[in-house]
């Protein structure tokens, strides 16, 4: 698969950025005796840390690669055939070429949408989401037309990135706390 060939680069590339503010576990921070004990609010510099704002979010998603990976024919936008192939592949964490019930179960959870059901998605029975059934369901979530800023029927990366990031920005604030975009690692840093 073509994916498999950008993994180790995508995951190399991502642990390099990630490490130089968190190490590349899960974006945890090791924090010093000296900041443990300290109850003042805190300085800016961890406000710096631990949040990302939308257009950190960009760079780090830009440095994956993966948007230029879903674009098929290259005309950097997401046709909604190719914008719903990105979430069938994303969602797909172990590589496998198809997704798993508790992979969708957790991605439904993660990307936070509400009233999905896998019995209804999953028409043949089975333990999978195969492509196809991906592809019926996956619009009525309703992310491509929402995301889809200009309504030019496409989706840009600055569109796309921005659409994850207000899902995940879930109390609003226009930053990303580290529980936040811990999901992008899982989801995105491959
Ligand atoms: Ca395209
Ligand atoms: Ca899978
Ligand atoms: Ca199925
Ligand atoms: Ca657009």
């Amino acid at each position: 698969m073509v994916r498999n060939s950008f993994s180790t680069a995508k995951r190399v590339t991502s642990c390099f950025s990630l490490a130089l503010l968190f190490g590349c576990k899960g974006g945890e921070i090791e924090k010093t005796t000296e900041e443990m004990v300290d109850d003042e609010p805190v300085a800016d510099k961890a406000v710096v840390v631990d949040t990302w704002d939308e257009g950190r979010f960009f760079d780090e998603f830009a440095a994956s690669k993966n948007y230029g990976y879903w674009d098929l024919n290259k005309d950097k936008h997401l046709s909604e055939v190719e914008f719903t192939s990105s979430f069938n592949n994303v969602w797909d964490v172990n590589g496998e070429g198809r997704v798993s019930q508790s992979e969708w179960e957790t991605a439904i959870s993660d990307f936070g949408v509400k009233a999905a059901d896998w019995t209804a998605w999953n028409t043949d029975g089975d333990g999978y989401m195969e492509t196809a059934e991906f592809e019926a369901d996956f619009a009525q979530i309703g992310w491509f037309s929402t995301w889809d800023q200009d309504k030019d029927n496409l989706v840009t990366e600055q569109e796309y990135t921005a659409g994850v990031y207000q899902l995940w920005d879930t109390d609003g604030d226009n930053q990303l706390d580290r529980t936040e975009y811990t999901r992008y690692n899982k989801y995105y840093g491959r």
